[in-house]
């Protein structure tokens, strides 16, 4: 048997590029110059996509693949890939979920911590010798005890839910349903309203057309300057230019993100921020995690091509 041809959109590390090549022929799409031609002298060949939550699989890069069956991404997030498109053509798509849920989460809680407590600027404030000449560090905010809203009771958001509970915090969501797991938290489905009880404000969506700049400015002004918004979604949950008008006018207190429109490039008004966390959109980023999600991918290829059942199905 031929070993099945695969287009890789993203690298991946070495652990799993090495049992990725062994199994498949791999056509490593990012190393390469002009993209267009390449797909043009390989796409006839492949009969899936191995990507990554933030790179996806477009509608032409679908087209250029007349032999599809299968789009494998590596990440809970498929909200790149273009599932309208896979579903014409009956091609499968997998994802990575729950293997990841737990880090996301740690890193969500984390980054409300450490932007609450100022931790990177007391880290400054010891390496740059204030602490001996200024005297002790500026008050900060406290956490525990305080109001937390989670935008989004999927997984992650379960997940940072449980965690913030342990810090004493008066907990609310929103979703589109009541959730009967969660009955020990307050049901707040309007996110302004969700906003308005939050002194921290999470953003745990899972990303498509309908949730496109669900946190606008309304949402944003509810959090207020007294509030904080994080996000460890997806950018587009959130009107960004809106967050960045109001980060800058103070009418938002302060924000914590991992995820950007564009990234890794960024809008450079963040840089000039001092009321924000910034992170690299890391919040899977163990090497626990990303080996587990890297076995998920490789055994939802594996399954499809020896005919069984996809063990995480997203189409
Ligand atoms: C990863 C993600 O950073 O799971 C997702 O949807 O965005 C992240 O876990 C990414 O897919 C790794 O490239």
């Amino acid at each position: 048997m031929p070993k099945p041809q695969i287009l890789q959109v993203g690298p991946y590390p070495e652990w799993d590029q090495t049992p990725l090549d062994e199994s498949f022929i791999m056509h490593r799409y990012f190393t390469a110059n002009d993209k267009q031609r390449f797909l043009a002298e390989v796409g006839a060949d492949i009969r899936a996509i191995a990507t990554r939550g933030e790179l996806g699989a477009n509608r032409a890069m679908i087209a250029a693949c007349p032999n599809l069956e299968v789009i494998s991404v590596y990440g809970v997030g498929y909200d790149a890939v273009d599932l309208a498109a896979a579903k014409e053509r009956g091609i499968r798509v997998t994802n990575t979920p729950d293997v990841l849920t737990n880090d996301v989460a740690d890193l969500g809680v984390a980054m409300m911590l450490c932007q609450s407590r100022g931790m990177l600027g007391a880290e400054r404030w010891v390496r740059d010798g204030s602490w001996a000449t200024k005297g002790g560090y500026p008050l900060q905010r406290r956490v525990w005890g305080r109001s937390a809203g989670v935008l989004g009771l999927g997984r992650i958001g379960f997940e940072v839910a449980k965690r913030l509970a342990s810090f004493g915090m008066d907990i609310a969501y929103s979703s589109p349903t009541k959730k009967h797991y969660a009955s020990q938290w307050k049901y707040i489905a309007d996110p302004v309203e969700l906003a308005k009880h939050s002194d921290f404000l999470f953003v745990t969506l899972a990303a498509s057309a309908a949730t496109r700049h669900l946190v606008n400015r309304e949402v944003i002004d509810a959090v207020g300057p007294e509030g904080m918004l994080i996000n460890i979604s997806r950018a587009a949950n959130i009107d960004e230019d809106a967050l960045l008008d109001a980060l800058e006018q103070k009418r938002l207190g302060s924000a914590a993100l991992d995820v950007f429109e564009g990234e890794p490039k960024l809008n450079s008004r963040f840089l000039n921020l001092d009321n924000i966390l910034l992170q690299p959109h890391h919040a899977s980023g163990t090497f626990e995690t990303r080996k587990a999600m890297g076995q998920l991918l490789r055994d939802n290829l594996a399954a499809h091509f020896a005919g069984k059942p996809l063990l995480t199905p997203v189409l």
